[in-house]
This record gives structure tokens, sequence and C-alpha cells, in this order.
């Protein structure tokens, strides 16, 4: 085989991988997904779920307790549970998020004390950035966060925050030199949720994602220690953007899978459906919206493990490649699971069948991570 052929044939251990991760989502997660959607619960059970199959060691380096086996497998993972439901995968793309602040940028102490309590799934983060009136432009929070002998005090409200009330630590990001000219003069800290000061504000009622809870987190003079400064204090900015640069990969994975699943879906009801005497899937009206939505999911895979790929390169530019394929995949998210709703007519639109939920589902990966705007912005700025 030529070199170029085996560069883009996926290795057999990473379709092993898949068929076992797939073979638990159907069987174990995807039987939750309506009810989780439903009651708008966490699914403690699930996390434990994951937990046990060294899933939610996936975003982890071996030292600190994870599988250490890359981005890829991590997205395939993200990818395969979200296709069953994206409620339960974004347990494992939070466990990346609010842990990647300090894989990348953390001192060895903060690792060894937080990374593999995370890797077995005892502990969750969270990553805690935007604000009530600082979303798209995060530089312009008001979180602030001054010295106090040889710790800091932190003090300001963060807003649409993931695993709020769930998470054991908060990676905060607060504005600690106002002065500053460069990276905003922003510093990234980790607070703990039983430090005095914090406190569980308000909880959002969702379109989607409705199995996460998702708030604001209130930092009332939490104090933490120097140890609890993630990176160089001042680098705050950098720490943020290098870490959703990563994250947004799980963004297009998740996105990827629901899309996946939605079409899966379609195509199966389409065999089954029967109307003016035929299945429906031998009209061709339906064959072409089918044919379209599994070539979308085709194409956006493949943009999602080219950037993954280069991750475990060790190329370290992989922000344009990880917000291409987070716009790409989120756009093919929402469009695929409005079809899916269209090939199953009424049926599509209630709850007695999943794809309402995958497209309500679908519409957050438009959004968070990064509007689709942000992307194009920084995929333009790549160019410039
Ligand atoms: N990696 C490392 N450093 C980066 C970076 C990146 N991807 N992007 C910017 N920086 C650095 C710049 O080099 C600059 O450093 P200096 O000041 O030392 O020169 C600093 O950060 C500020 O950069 P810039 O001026 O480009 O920042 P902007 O305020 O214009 O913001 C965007 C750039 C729009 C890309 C950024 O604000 C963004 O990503 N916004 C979306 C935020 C988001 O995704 N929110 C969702 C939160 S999680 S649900």
């Amino acid at each position: 085989m030529s070199a170029l052929a085996e560069l883009y044939k996926i290795p057999e251990e990473y379709l092993d991988f898949r068929a076992t991760i797939r073979q638990i989502a159907e069987e174990r997660i995807a039987p939750r997904a309506a009810e989780i959607d439903e009651k708008a619960e966490y699914p403690h059970d699930l996390r434990e779920l994951l937990a046990e199959h060294d899933i939610l060691a996936l975003p982890f380096e071996s030292e600190y307790g994870g599988t250490g086996t890359g981005a890829l497998m991590l997205n395939i993972a993200i990818e395969e549970i979200s296709r069953a439901c994206a409620s339960t995968a974004l347990m494992l793309m939070v466990q990346e998020l609010g842990t990647l602040p300090i894989r990348l940028f953390g001192s060895e102490e903060l690792k060894q004390r937080l990374l593999p309590r995370c890797a077995t799934g005892e502990w969750s983060p969270a990553f805690a950035l935007s604000e009530p009136d600082a979303g798209s432009d995060p530089g312009g929070m008001l979180t602030k966060a001054r010295r106090d002998g040889e710790g800091w005090v932190i003090d300001g409200t963060k807003n649409w925050i993931t695993n709020l009330g769930i998470a054991d630590f908060y990676v905060v990001f607060a504005v600690t030199d106002p002065e500053a000219k460069h990276s905003r003069g922003i510093t990234a800290f980790v607070v703990e949720a039983d430090r005095p000061g914090f406190s569980v504000g308000k909880l959002e009622h969702k379109l989607g994602i409705r199995g996460s809870p998702t708030g604001q987190p209130i930092f009332d003079g939490v104090r933490v220690p120097a140890e609890n400064v993630v990176g160089e204090v001042g680098e705050g900015f950098k720490v943020a953007m290098t870490t959703l640069d990563h994250s947004r990969l799980g963004v297009a994975a998740q996105a990827l899978g629901i899309a996946q699943g939605a079409t899966d879906y379609a195509a199966a009801y389409a065999r089954e459906r029967r109307q003016f005497g035929r299945p429906i899937n031998a009209f061709q009206g339906i064959q072409f919206k089918l044919a379209d939505m599994e070539t979308q999911c085709a194409a956006g895979r493949e943009l999602l493990y080219q950037a993954c790929a280069k991750v475990d390169r060790g190329e370290r530019d992989i922000g344009k490649y990880s917000a291409m394929a987070k716009l790409f995949c989120s756009d093919v998210a929402m469009q695929v699971t409005v079809e899916a709703i269209q090939v199953l007519g009424g049926y599509g639109y209630v709850k007695e069948y999943p794809v309402e939920r995958m497209m309500r589902d679908a519409k957050i990966t438009q959004i968070y991570e990064g509007t689709n705007e942000i992307q194009r912005l920084v995929i333009a700025r790549s160019m410039a």
C-alpha cells in the first residue's frame, strides 16, 4: 500500500475502540437519553458507567492516571456517546475542558493534586471564563483577583458554566492587572467548590443538553493560595485561548455524533415507514435527503480526524483546524437534525422519537466554546 493510502486508513485499534464505545452507548446510554432530557437530570449513573470503563480517563496522560491514548480516541468516544445522548457526552467533554488549563499550563503540584482524581471520575472540573457581559469577548470580563499576602482573593460572577453545582473545582479566569497592555492582564486560578465565598447561583432552563447543569458560579471574596494559580500570573488569556483551541474538537465530535445519530435514525425509519404502498426510502425526495445527510457527516468526520491527528502529532498551531472542525460539524448537526425531523414528518416533531431532542441538543454546538461567528473570525485571522 502506498504511504498516502496508509495515511488515510483508520488503524484497526481505533475501529475496535469505536465498536466497543458504540456498544456501550447503544446498550447502556441510549435507553436513558429521553428520560435524562425530560427530567433535566444529571445522570450520575452514567458518569459511574463512563468511569468504570475508563472513558473519563481518555483526556489524560498515563502519568496522571489517564489512558494516554490521545485526541483522536477521545473524540471518537465523544462522537459515539453523542450519537446516543449528547448530555452524557458533555460529562466527558467537560472532563477535558476543565482540566486542559492544568494539563497545558499547570504546575506539577497542581497536576498531581487534581488530574488523577479526574481520570478516575471521582472528581469533575468546570471551566469558568464567560460572564453575563463577557461572552464572545472574554477580555472584557469583570471578575477580579487581588493579591492578599501569599495568596489571592477572587470576586465576580461567571455565566453559562457547564457542571455548575457538580464540579469539585472551577478553573476561574480573573483580571489581576487592569492596567496591562498585553494579554488582557488576566490570570487563571483553581477554585475548589468547598472554599468559603463560593456559591452556586442561578441555574438555566435550557432548550437542549438538559442533563447537564449550566449556570452562574459566584465568587465572593474567595481566598486561594498562590499554588492555585494556573500558569503564569497575567497569562490567563492565553491559557483560555489555548484551552479552547483544543476543546473545540470535543464540540465538533459532539456535533458530529448528534448528526450521525439523527442520520442513522432517519435512514432506519425510512426503511420501515410505508406510504403510497412503498417504504418511503424508495422515493427520491427522501433518498436525496439521506444521501446529503450521510455525506455531510462523512465530510465533517474527515475534518475532525485531520484536526485530531494534528494534536496527536504534537503540532502546536491547531487553532485554525479546531475552529474549522467545530464550525463545520456544528452547522452539519443543525442542518442534518432539521432534515431528520422532516424525514420522520409528524413523528419527528414529538418526544416519542429522538430526533427532536437531537435537534435541540445540536443547537448549542453552534454557540458554546465560541459561537460559529467567532470560529469564522479565528479562521479568517489565520489566513490574513
Ligand atoms: N492561543 C494563544 N494565545 C492567543 C490565542 C490563541 N489561540 N488567541 C489570542 N491569543 C493571545 C494573543 O497573542 C494576544 O497576546 P498578547 O496580548 O500578549 O499579544 C492575546 O491573546 C489577545 O489576543 P487578541 O487581541 O487576538 O484577542 P481578542 O480579544 O481580539 O480575542 C478571540 C480573540 C475573538 C479569538 C477570542 O476573544 C475568542 O476566542 N472569543 C471567544 C471566546 C469563547 O470561545 N468563549 C466561550 C467560552 S467557553 S463556553
